[in-house]
């Protein structure tokens, strides 16, 4: 036959692996083509304002440093967002503006980042230094950080000035913003780098927090970007057969981002560098992150004594013990637990959204939005 004659045919479901690996990295290759456009859009702005030479490096330098290179899970979330609200295949023009609010939350995501980075004395991120650890850069990555978000509003302004939805996508900015600036001080000062006090962390508080800081502008942000640009509108006469479309996004998405937090809470613990492409900093740094609390939850009163003893200390043996007593606890089997529990705790949620049948043309908000999102982080190991 013919397969006896040459190498064995390739197993059906490896090649339909294939066809979706192929079809993911395209997608990608086009977000990123994007992302030059934009970049170079941005740097021509600011040579054109008269800037010194070294300044317009800097700027480069910052820009490629911080804002390309993540998982970019965010930034092609209100792409795809926008394709399953239409419906339909967008157009070059629709793509592109697509684009660009994704790398506005990319580069929303770069400001946190590097200013994270720099609170959190963290080490490397995404398998280089953190920024403010690069040669000469210190305390600059302050500004920089600052920067990277004017880039966000000056991208949005260009491009959106005159749509008119513009005014809801800067209201989502901002909000978004401020609520993710609460949730890094309720993170920051629950962790005082002086005063470990375990008895204050619990996991209602580390809810909290993560809603906060990260399931905002990681779920709520991209969903509801992408919902303003396909036109879909607030319900002001909700029902449970009709409810507003953006409180259901927000209903859903703020636990899919829990769960999100959670997975980084327990890669920080269980991820190693190479795989997470940064250096675990919560044990040193005392975070009220889910590892620690799920931990105090289960421990025996010696184990307590000497999380108590080791917890938040500056020193790699102390936080060795802490690590040993995680492994004690089993932390990875409760993680695998509550990783299956939130999938379908999530999923039920999803379930349960409403089919809109839009009319021909119409935007809706559909199910599959949400469950392609969840799917991106399912089992996530970086
Ligand atoms: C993530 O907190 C939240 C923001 C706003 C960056 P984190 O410090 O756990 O993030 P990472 O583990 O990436 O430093
Ligand atoms: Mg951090
Ligand atoms: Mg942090
Ligand atoms: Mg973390």
């Amino acid at each position: 036959s013919v397969e006896s004659a040459g190498a064995p045919a390739p197993h059906p479901g490896l090649a339909l692996k294939q066809a979706k690996d192929a079809k993911k990295a395209a997608a990608r290759q086009k977000f990123e083509d994007a992302f030059n456009v934009i970049r170079e859009e941005l740097v021509d702005t600011f040579r054109e304002q008269g800037m010194p030479k070294e300044a317009i490096e800097w700027y480069k330098r910052n820009l490629a440093y911080n804002v390309p290179g993540g998982k970019l899970n965010r930034g092609m979330s209100v792409v795809d967002s926008v394709e399953i609200l239409k419906g339909r295949t967008l157009s070059e023009d629709e793509y592109f503006k697509a684009a660009v609010l994704g790398w506005c939350v990319e580069f929303l995501q770069a400001y946190f980042l590097v200013t994270d980075d720099l609170m959190d004395s963290s080490v490397t991120r995404r398998g280089q230094p953190c920024w403010y650890r690069v040669e000469s850069v210190g305390n600059i990555a302050i500004n920089d950080g600052m920067m990277l978000e004017s880039c966000m509003f000056a991208l949005i302004r260009k491009h959106f000035r005159r749509e008119p939805y513009y005014v809801h996508l800067l209201e989502l900015y901002h909000d978004i913003t401020y609520k993710t600036e609460m949730g890094q001080l309720v993170d920051l000062i629950t962790a005082p780098e002086d005063k470990v006090d375990l008895s204050k962390f619990s996991l209602e508080h580390h809810a909290t927090i993560v809603k906060y800081k990260t399931a905002f502008y990681s779920f709520y942000l991209p969903v509801a970007l992408a919902m303003r640009m396909s036109g879909i509108v607030e319900n002001p006469n909700p029902t449970p057969e009709n409810p507003d479309p953006y409180q259901l996004a927000n209903d859903i998405l703020l636990p899919l981002g829990e769960y999100f937090q959670v997975q980084d809470d327990y890669l920080d613990f269980a991820g190693t560098p190479e795989q997470i492409g940064k250096i675990g900093t919560d044990i040193i740094d005392n975070k009220c992150s889910w590892c620690i609390n799920t931990a105090l939850a289960v421990a025996t009163p010696a184990q307590r004594a000497v999380l108590d003893a080791n917890y938040g200390r500056k020193d790699a043996a102390c936080e060795a013990r802490v690590k040993e007593v995680f492994e004690e606890v089993d932390i990875r089997g409760r993680y695998a637990k509550y990783e299956q529990a939130a999938y379908e705790r999530i999923n039920a949620m999803i379930a349960k959204v409403p089919q809109v049948t839009a009319s021909a043309g119409e935007a809706a908000l559909r199910p599959e939005v949400f469950k392609s999102f969840l799917d991106k982080i399912y089992k996530r190991q970086k």
